[in-house]
């Protein structure tokens, strides 16, 4: 029996990473995101892959990914990110809502349809992918701050509240990942300054680092949940604390 993984965010960076190393331990991958024309090619070059239009932000668009799944083994929560990197005095609060609501209720949205499918598995795993935005707050955090607060919140919750049923709740949180769209988005698509973020740094993490850290986490024995991973760079060694080497 094949195991299926459904994958939001799919389209690029760790999503992208995350279905094709889940496609090549085997699973049979739901690659669900916004932007069809890139699942499309993500499914072309990857067997195993099955591209599914998903967005997080509509309960119709959810209701029609879980009716096209015939059974759900993983679950991989990785749509979200950050807007904006203002102090919260000058914040936008349409950037604020918006974090939180594909980040939070995004992954809230998607979880409550597809946990009956997780609990039929016999061995489900729910996997959030959060941040170290999440455990820490920082200078510019802001709204994503207090987003990826909230989902490893409600990660911790799922864990107690589904304790006894056959549903693994993992968390992995990543810290400096250099991928072509988060930095980019945060800045609004100013390349130079999304660029800066990484600069000097011998070695950022890169998407595939972190699909297989959560390849690994959702690969353990049935009994072994790995409540949270955290996942950063040698160069980073805590929020503040960024090895740069300069030019
Ligand atoms: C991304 C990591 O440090 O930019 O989730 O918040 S950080």
């Amino acid at each position: 029996m094949t195991k299926t993984a459904v994958v939001t965010g799919a389209s690029s960076g760790i999503g992208r990473a995350t279905a094709r190393r889940l496609a090549s331990e085997g699973f049979d991958v739901v690659a669900a995101a916004r932007r069809r024309e890139r699942l499309d090619e993500l499914a072309a070059e990857v067997p195993g892959v099955r591209p599914v239009t998903l967005d997080v932000t509509s309960d119709a668009s959810v209701a029609e990914l879980a009716a096209s799944l015939d059974r759900c083994d993983v679950l991989v929560n990785n749509a979200g990110g950050a807007i904006g990197l203002e102090p919260v005095a000058t914040g936008d609060a349409a950037d604020w809502r918006r974090m939180y609501e594909t980040n939070v209720i995004g992954s809230l949205r998607v979880t409550q349809a597809l946990l009956p499918k997780l609990v039929a598995s016999g061995d489900g795993v729910l996997l959030m992918l959060t941040s170290v935005a999440g455990l820490v707050s920082y200078e510019g955090g802001g709204g994503y701050n207090a987003a990826k607060h909230a989902q490893t919140s409600m990660t911790e919750v799922l864990r107690l509240e589904l304790c006894g049923q056959p549903v693994r709740v993992v968390e992995v949180a990543p810290g400096m990942v250099h991928t072509e769209e988060f930095s980019l988005n945060r800045f609004r698509g100013d390349a130079d300054r999304a660029g800066k973020i990484y600069q000097g740094v011998p070695d950022p993490l890169s998407a595939d680092d972190v699909a297989d850290a959560i390849a690994w986490c959702v690969t353990r024995p049935a009994h072994v949940n790995i409540d949270r991973l955290v996942i950063r760079p040698r160069a980073q060694a805590a929020q503040h604390k960024i090895h740069r080497v300069t030019p």
